[in-house]
């Protein structure tokens, strides 16, 4: 059976039922209950949608090194229609364009970027906005993830700025427009399409990918070519990415704007229930840290030691620590760092942990990055319920 026709089974399987549904979770939040469902090229994921896919990589993923397997990473897809038809899934027919305020426009078939570029390789998380909307109190609307919305992979392609010198800007261009193979369902609904300014499109960072962990990059996460903007959320990380347009002026586009805008604050948050007065386009991760060998409720053996394991990442100035605490905050020990995949990419942490006493403990981490920059011990909120990343806690049971 060809590539094609298994994914138009897969899928057309997968969407007429609701089926191979393996298993079910429960996300900690109030109608937090989720389905585990595999879908094509993935292992079971918990399910948040299914038009479009939306899924999400189960906790316990991340404890298995900095690197998220491409068959567990996330999906997130806006429009009802997506992922594109399957047609996109014949490389031989795919095209970038490149088109607008450029001197000569460009069409690249994926050996054309492979053969006329230099390759460019990164390491780096991609997380949605809404990572752990789920968690907000008050609740806000939009898709109620818990914290799977989020991986780090090896992005393998070639860098943005060089396609575009290739295609040579105009003086007066101002920003590059980004979309994908995905169509809106109906008139009226906007086309997801977003906007880099000139000089961040440049920066030599931001890749256009076709490659992930070694691997081309699954049907889901955008075969066959996808944006990469390291340190900035997943928005802008443009999936089936077909067409680039140069503009000499601001995009306004729905995606643009009103959507993925946060609170023109320093941390991004308004008083609970709150609007904001300005708002601006969202674009980099703040500091988070997770504990990812315990989960909630996990009982662990009095006397014994337990190395405690997990993740923390930033916008990309790297992570200079990570704490732990188990007295809810009074003292935090500093935790081992793992090795450093570079300053976009997941890092790994650990630190051996001897309990006092039997009972209940809440064990909570904390990493700091390179500008000193660190996370909340309270939630901060905002209403569209993006760049969640409260000091996390997780319960434990010491018997
Ligand atoms: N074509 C296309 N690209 C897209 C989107 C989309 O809806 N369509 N969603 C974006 C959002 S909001 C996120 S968080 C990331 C998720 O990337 P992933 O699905 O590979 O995990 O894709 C981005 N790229
Ligand atoms: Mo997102």
């Amino acid at each position: 059976m060809s590539r094609r026709r298994f994914f138009g089974t897969a899928f057309a399987a997968a969407a007429a039922a609701g089926l191979a549904a393996e298993d079910h979770v429960e996300l900690p939040f109030e109608n937090g209950g989720r389905p585990l469902v595999r879908y094509p090229q993935k292992r079971p994921l918990i399910r948040l949608t299914s038009r479009p896919p939306q899924l999400e990589t189960p906790m316990e993923v991340f404890d298995g090194g900095v690197l998220t397997p491409n068959d567990a990473f996330f999906v997130r897809y806006h429009l009802a229609g997506a992922p594109p038809p399957r047609e996109v899934l014949v490389p031989g027919a795919f095209r970038l364009a490149v088109k607008g305020s450029v001197d000569a426009v460009l069409s690249l078939s994926i050996d054309d970027l492979k053969s006329r570029f230099a390759a460019a390789e990164v390491v780096a998380v991609n997380q949605c906005s809404g990572n752990g909307r789920g968690f907000f109190r008050p609740r806000v609307p939009g898709g109620q993830m818990g914290n799977g919305a989020m991986g780090c992979a090896r992005w393998g392609g070639v860098r943005l700025a060089d396609v575009l010198k290739a295609a040579g800007l105009r003086s007066g261009a101002k920003q590059v427009l980004l979309d994908g193979l995905d169509r809106p369902p109906l008139p009226g609904v906007p086309d997801f399409v977003k906007a880099l300014d000139v000089e961040q499109a440049l920066d030599p960072d931001v890749l256009l990918a076709f490659s992930m962990n070694g691997e081309p990059l699954p049907w889901l996460n955008g075969f066959p070519l996808r944006l990469v903007v390291p340190g900035h959320y997943g928005t802008y990380w443009i999936k089936h990415l077909h067409e680039i347009t140069v503009v000499d002026g601001e995009f306004k586009g729905y995606w643009m704007d009103p959507a993925y805008r946060i609170p023109d604050d320093p941390c991004a948050h308004v008083e609970p229930g709150t609007k904001p007065r300005h708002t601006v386009p969202i674009t980099r991760f703040n500091v988070r840290s997770f504990l990812t060998s315990l989960s909630d409720g996990a009982h662990v053996g009095a006397g014994a030691g337990v190395r405690l394991r997990g993740i923390a990442f930033d916008g990309g100035a790297g992570i200079r620590e990570v704490v732990v605490s188990d007295d809810e905050g009074r003292t935090w020990r500093a935790a081992t760092l793992g090795r450093d995949e570079g300053k976009f990419a997941f890092r790994e942490w650990t630190l051996d942990w001897r309990p006092e006493g039997k009972g209940p403990r809440e064990l909570r981490v904390r990493a700091v990055n390179r500008l000193g920059q660190t996370q909340p011990i309270d939630p901060l909120w905002n209403p569209a319920g993006y760049m969640r990343n409260v000091v996390e806690r997780v319960r434990v049971h010491v018997s």
